[in-house]
C-alpha cells in the first residue's frame, strides 16, 4: 500500500463549494485537537497538507484533499474531508450552532461520503460528544470507522487494553493509531479502502 499522490482542493462552507468530481469521500471527525488535521497529514505521508495548530478551534471549513493510493495492485483515487471539530468551548455559542450546522448537511447529504472516521482521544475514550456523533451516524446509516489516536502518549502495556476497553464501550471495532509512530496506518487505510471499495 503507497500512497502516490496527496493535494489540497479547497475549502468550502456552502454546499455549492463542495467538489464536484465524483471520487469516494471520507471525512474526518471529531472532538477539536484530537488530531484529525495530523492524522491526515500522517495517512498522506505529507507534513503540512492539512493545517496543524496548537490552537483548538481552527479548521473552521471543510478541507478538502485528493489522494491517489496504490493497493491491491490498482490505483485508488480517493478524497479527504477534514471537518471542523466540535466541543470547542472557547467560541460563542452562535458559532458553535452554526458549526453543527455546517456538518450535519455535509454528513447528512454528501452523496459520495462512502465513510466516516470518528476520531477519539485514547488517553480520554468517547466523550459524550463523540457518543452522540456516533449514534447519529449509525442513525443516518453512513458507516463509521472509529480510531483511537495519541496512542503514544499511552505506556506501551497500557495501548491494546485501552483500545480493547473503547471497542467495548462502544460495541464497535476500534483501531489503535499515532500520528507520531504511525501505528495503526495501515490498518486505517485498510479500512478507508474497504468503505470506498463497497461504495464503487
Ligand atoms: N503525541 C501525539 N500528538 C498528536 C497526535 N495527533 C495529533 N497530535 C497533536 O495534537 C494537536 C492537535 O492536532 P490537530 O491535528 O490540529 O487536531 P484537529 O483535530 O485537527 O483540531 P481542530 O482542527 O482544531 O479541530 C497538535 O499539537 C498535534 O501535534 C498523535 O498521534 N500523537
Ligand atoms: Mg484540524
Amino acid at each position: 500500500m503507497r500512497v502516490l499522490r496527496a493535494e489540497f482542493v479547497k475549502s468550502a462552507s456552502k454546499r455549492e463549494e463542495w467538489p464536484r468530481e465524483p471520487f469516494p469521500e471520507v471525512a474526518f471527525v471529531g472532538r477539536s485537537n484530537v488530531g484529525k488535521s495530523t492524522m491526515i497529514n500522517r495517512l498522506a505521508q505529507k507534513e503540512g497538507l492539512a493545517r496543524v495548530s496548537s490552537t483548538p478551534g481552527r479548521t473552521r471549513r471543510l478541507n478538502f484533499f485528493d489522494l491517489e493510493l496504490q493497493a491491491g495492485g490498482r490505483k485508488h483515487s480517493i478524497r479527504f474531508c477534514d471537518l471542523p471539530g466540535y466541543g470547542f468551548a472557547k467560541v460563542s455559542k452562535l458559532e458553535r450552532m452554526q458549526w453543527a450546522k455546517m456538518i450535519e448537511t455535509y454528513l447528512r447529504e454528501r452523496e459520495l461520503l462512502c465513510g466516516v472516521v470518528v476520531i477519539v482521544d485514547a488517553r480520554v475514550g468517547p466523550t459524550e460528544d463523540d457518543l452522540q456523533m456516533i449514534e447519529w451516524l449509525k442513525a443516518t446509516e453512513r458507516p463509521a470507522i472509529v480510531v483511537a489516536t495519541k496512542l503514544d502518549k499511552l505506556g506501551k502495556a497500557k495501548r491494546i487494553p485501552t483500545v480493547r476497553a473503547i471497542e467495548r464501550q462502544l460495541s464497535l471495532p476500534v483501531i489503535g493509531f499515532s500520528a507520531l509512530d504511525g501505528t495503526g496506518w495501515e490498518a486505517v487505510w485498510k479500512a478507508i479502502l474497504a468503505q470506498a471499495s463497497a461504495s464503487e
